[in-house]
């Protein structure tokens, strides 16, 4: 997967390009990641990439020719390429979404600052709007961040050895299980005797309730969308009808 990035502050970029799970992956050259510095492409002495807005109200607009010419200087893969604007009026970014774009071989961000872009920019250079929440923020850069995360970790051989089986519960829509390391007891607190049992098919039920649990307490929406299985139907029936879990 190529990404182009088009931004006024590329340096918000390098320390999280080049660590962890996706600096592998560029190093391992499974993902490529361009910056383009709006910038760079700004005219005059002062290479301004804003300006007032048409109408009076203060605040500052992006400049069109700036932007304009810096997606003119990204090299498009043939067909197979997207321009998108890291927008809060866009659509919101989920992981549908994020399946659905790591498709493409191409993705051309562009981070707006200011009071946002020329909408002359976004009625003729750009092919989609996404957000990802609804928040303020001060610019689509890390708007930028997520959804180049969010893609990456999908492309094959990104995440190597660390793909575990709680991405597969996220990959379903659900809420993770409780998750307990060493030492045995913490402060008192113990871990739930189930894990330690060694009874795998007890635990993989432990493990699925508390996956339905959660996500009925804390996140009920996420149900519209989960795939669930005869046997979660079960649990989540009797979960519903406050019947307790087995005490282990
Ligand atoms: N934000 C809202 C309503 C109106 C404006 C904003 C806002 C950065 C250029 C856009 C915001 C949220 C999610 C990019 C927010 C995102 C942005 C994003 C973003 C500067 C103009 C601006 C109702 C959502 C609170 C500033 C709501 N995902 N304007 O934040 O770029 O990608």
């Amino acid at each position: 997967m190529k990404f182009d990035v088009l931004t006024i502050f590329p340096e918000m970029f390098s320390a999280y390009l080049h660590l962890g799970i996706l600096g592998r992956a560029i190093e391992r050259g499974l993902v490529d990641v361009r910056l383009v510095n709006i910038r760079d492409f700004a005219r005059g002495r002062h290479k301004t990439t804003d300006d007032q807005p048409y109408g009076g109200g203060g605040g500052m607009v992006m400049k069109a020719g700036p932007i304009h010419r810096a997606l003119k200087s990204v090299e498009r893969v043939d067909g197979r390429s997207l321009v998108i604007l890291l927008s809060p009026q866009g659509r919101r970014l989920d992981q549908p979404a994020a399946w659905e774009l790591s498709g493409w071989d191409q993705l051309i961000l562009v981070c707006g600052r200011y009071e946002g872009v020329d909408e002359r920019i976004r009625s003729t250079c750009i092919d989609r709007e996404l957000s990802i929440g609804d928040y303020i923020l001060s610019g689509g850069e890390l708007g930028a961040m997520v959804l180049i995360e969010a893609i990456s970790r999908l492309i094959p051989g990104v995440l190597g050895g660390e793909r575990s089986n709680l991405e597969d519960s996220f990959e379903e829509g659900l809420l993770e299980y409780p998750q307990y390391t060493r030492p045995k007891v913490f402060n008192g607190k113990e871990v739930p005797p189930v894990l330690l049992s060694g009874d795998h098919e007890k635990i993989r039920l432990w493990r699925r309730t508390e996956s339905l649990r959660r996500t009925l307490e804390r996140r009920p929406d996420l149900f519209t969308k989960a795939r669930l299985t005869p046997e979660d139907e079960m649990i989540l029936g009797r979960l519903k009808k406050g019947i307790p879990e087995q005490s282990n």
